[in-house]
């Protein structure tokens, strides 16, 4: 058959399947889901496909397996590591979630949410506020990321040293697996010993061994007092500090605990000019702290106040700002949420998102950075991220006037540089963005032998063909 007339039998089948409105052929309408939110790899794709429902996922699947076609599972496609994007080679579809959007049912005694895989995160908490409920997972790309991008790339967030990552909140699972069938794991059971975690196989997973379709996540109740401020700390040191006081008096109450180098906040108000910078003076570092309780009597701001007073008197916290209402609150976080676009804005950026012990990163940010500006003259360093989890975006910027291409070209050796010094600490290259396509050549250096075997062979055992996003993860 010639390329041609096997296009068209593919559409024609597509079509067949999931009808007109699920399809998309056109380049036109595809490109947008061939290529990544940071614009690092334009790929391309005979079809964009847009089910409707699980037996449709579970069809189109099984279609793509008898022909071997490969197929790349795309959310919101805010993912920072190519793990939605198809190759440029032009024969992988696409198979996006988005009409699969239902709240399917929320049980506020129970404290679970079972929802559709192509709801938004900010969907999900929508209906949970609305129920007096959390879905405890916050980050900046929640009014377009999925719950099933979200859960398949095991996102992190800003309240991960309270709640965990999304791995955390899940408590069953619905997959349409790499043969086409379906596995109904929705089970809402705070317990449930039987045999392999299947469900935690595919969180994290990438896509790479099936397709998530639908999910039954825990909520928390709705906090009823929050306290938030804005602080400008001594250093990196005095913020860890300041996060073991913390500890030290509020414990589980904190939310979240973020931190920021002085030039990564300019480099905000740079580009976000408009943003109120809420203290007198500039700082050369910056924490936030979030506390939150379910009693509204808690009093957590006249506490968060006094805790300040005294890591002011000890020299830890310069100066602090608290959020006086729920607005000022959102302008406060927002500070913190522009970061990556502000990025983007200022030119290229090469990313490393590691984790190392809590205790070291101070540490690791002075001995990374010295490294980096050491090998790379006029590199600029922008570190943040979320202290309480050891977890730094130890991001490099392309030196003032430098030119963007060039720098990219050095991303390899730019990582290798950061993931040696990752390494002298014990810590991760990979914290909570995933692999995708940009990381799979670190796996064997940093995670061969047992460990990438036995993820090798897992691979092999779910997806022998080897058609679920293919590229992504495995090296
Ligand atoms: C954040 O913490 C996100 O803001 C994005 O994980 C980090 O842009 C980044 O590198
Ligand atoms: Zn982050």
């Amino acid at each position: 058959m010639s390329e041609a007339n096997a296009n068209a039998e593919l559409r024609s089948a597509l079509v067949s399947i999931v009808g007109e409105k699920g399809c998309l052929f056109d380049p036109a309408d595809t490109a947008a889901y061939c290529i990544d939110w940071r614009q690092l790899q334009r790929g391309s794709t005979p079809a964009v496909v847009r089910p409707a429902n699980t037996e449709e996922v579970a069809a189109v699947v099984r279609l793509c397996t008898s022909r071997r076609i490969p197929i790349v599972p795309q959310g919101g496609n805010t993912n920072m590591v190519i793990g939605a994007t198809p190759s440029p080679a032009g024969n992988e579809i696409v198979l996006t979630l988005s009409r699969m959007n239902k709240i399917r049912h929320l049980d506020p005694v129970d404290l679970t949410l079972t929802v559709d895989a192509g709801a938004t995160l900010k969907a999900a908490q929508e209906a949970a506020l609305a129920e007096g409920c959390m879905v405890p997972l916050s980050m900046g790309s929640e009014g377009s990321a999925q719950i099933g991008g979200m859960l398949s790339t095991n996102a992190g967030g800003n309240n991960t040293l309270r709640f965990g990552n999304a791995r955390d909140m899940v408590l069953g699972l619905e997959v349409v697996l790499p043969d086409g069938s379906i596995w109904n794991g929705l089970r809402r059971l705070r317990k449930d010993n039987t045999g392999y975690c299947l469900r935690q196989l595919f969180v994290g997973a990438e896509g790479t061994l099936g397709i998530i379709t639908a999910a039954v996540l825990k909520l928390v109740p709705r906090p009823r007092s929050l306290a938030l401020a804005f602080c400008a700390v001594s250093s990196t040191q005095a913020a860890l500090d300041l996060l073991v006081l913390c500890r030290a008096h509020f414990h589980d109450s904190i939310n979240a605990f973020e931190y920021m180098e002085g030039r990564v906040l300019e480099l905000i108000r740079k580009h976000f000019p408009e943003l109120r910078y809420p203290l007198a003076e500039s700082a050369a570092h910056y924490a936030w702290v979030e506390l939150a309780d379910a009693s509204p009597d808690a009093n957590l701001r006249q506490k968060l106040e006094d805790l300040l007073a005294e890591a002011m008197d000890k020299g830890i916290v310069v100066d602090a700002a608290l959020a006086g209402s729920s607005s000022e609150r959102l302008a406060i976080w927002q500070l913190r949420e522009e970061v990556t676009d502000a990025q983007q804005r200022e030119g290229a950026s090469i990313k490393n998102d590691v984790t190392v012990p809590v205790s070291k990163t101070p540490e690791f940010i002075a001995r990374a950075t010295a490294e980096c500006e050491r090998q790379f003259p006029g590199i600029r360093v922008m570190a943040y991220g979320h202290l309480g989890d050891g977890n730094t975006h130890f991001n490099l910027t392309v030196p003032a006037g430098g030119d963007n291409a060039a720098f990219k070209e050095r991303t390899h050796e730019v990582q290798a540089v950061v993931n040696e010094v990752v390494r002298q600490f014990d810590g991760s290259f990979s914290a909570e963005h995933g692999i995708g396509a940009l990381k799979p050549y670190m796996m064997e250096k940093w995670r061969g032998g047992a460990e990438l075997d036995t993820m090798r062979k897992i691979k092999q055992a779910v997806d022998p063909l080897g058609i679920m996003n293919p590229g992504k993860v495995l090296p």
